[in-house]
């Protein structure tokens, strides 16, 4: 494997960051997980806008044009000879002091890792997911904005070890309000009596492009779908539900908390939009 540092690539063995970097000392970076299929990355302009605005958030300044981010993107996809793949794009805010001073630091580290993707089991597709609530809220996004796609992922590793302790591989996150957030990487969707209905970025939620995606495929068909506040009752009462991320794609979810969504099975609109999205990837 060739992993790509500063714009040079270098073998696995030889890919290092230094312990002073301040991504390892304070998580503070930004980063992005982006999948390809068939040789074409998926989303890659929402990925990279992505990036940039995490960044700009924590203002923190990359070192090189969007453009050529792209294209060092595609490049580590080539260099490796992959086509369906995964690819984890890091940029930390570099070599810095003990001390949280940011001013401190030098430059910026750009990391890309073109690598494969441990998919879920075909099980999880087939008979859906069992998850459970986290008692862990969602990091309140007047503290640490959950838009922000930030190396610092303890929030959502707190509420995967819950779900992990329940015997679930995901675990759902509650915001401030009580309200439904997301997943712990992923985010979620219900429907009920037809309509979807997906919680609103000002939840305090990851803007996903899985979730952008499907939004949009499902309008495309013919849904409706609504951006609203959700509570967990919305949850146990949905006759269908499902997750959206760039790891798991769309998967179903059969239990939360113990209640069986609708009949216990991936539904049939959950089932279409899988296929929908599945298809759009791979155009
Ligand atoms: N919410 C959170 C908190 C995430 O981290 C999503 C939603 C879905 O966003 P996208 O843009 O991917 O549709 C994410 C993304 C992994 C993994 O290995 C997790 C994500 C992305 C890639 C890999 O678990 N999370």
């Amino acid at each position: 494997m060739k992993v790509y540092i500063n714009g040079t690539f270098y073998d696995e063995a030889d890919a290092k960051i230094s312990v002073f970097d301040h991504g390892l000392l304070y998580g503070d970076g930004v980063f992005e997980g982006i999948r390809s299929y068939g040789g074409k990355v998926f989303r890659l302009d929402e990925h990279i806008n992505r990036l940039y605005d995490s960044a700009k958030a924590i203002a923190l300044e990359i070192p090189m044009e969007p453009a050529a981010m792209a294209r060092a993107v595609e490049d580590s996809l080539r260099e490796n000879g992959i086509e369906d793949g995964y690819v984890r794009l890091v940029v930390t805010r570099g070599v810095g002091t003990l001390g949280l001073d940011p001013e401190k630091c030098s430059e910026p580290q750009v990391i890309i890792i073109a690598a494969t993707i441990a998919l879920y089991p075909d099980e999880f597709y087939e008979k859906g997911l069992e998850i459970v609530t986290a008692s862990t809220i969602r990091n309140h996004p007047a503290a640490l904005n959950p838009r922000i796609k930030s190396l610092n992922y303890l929030n959502n590793i707190m509420a995967k070890v819950e779900g992990r302790q329940a015997g679930c591989v995901e675990a759902l996150m509650l915001n401030h309000k009580g309200e439904v957030a997301e997943c712990t990487g992923d985010n979620i969707f219900v429907i009920k009596e037809g309509v979807v209905s997906t919680p609103s970025i000002d939840a305090g939620i990851l803007e996903g492009i899985t979730r952008n995606a499907v939004i949009e495929l499902l309008r495309e068909a013919g849904h409706e779908v609504r951006e609203l506040a959700l509570t967990r009752h919305d949850v146990f009462v949905a006759d269908e539900c499902f997750l959206t991320g760039t790891a798991a794609e769309v998967i179903p979810v059969v239990k939360v908390d113990d209640r069986l969504i609708g009949e216990g099975k991936p539904g049939t609109v959950t089932q279409e939009v899988r296929r929908r999205f599945m298809e759009l990837a791979r155009a």
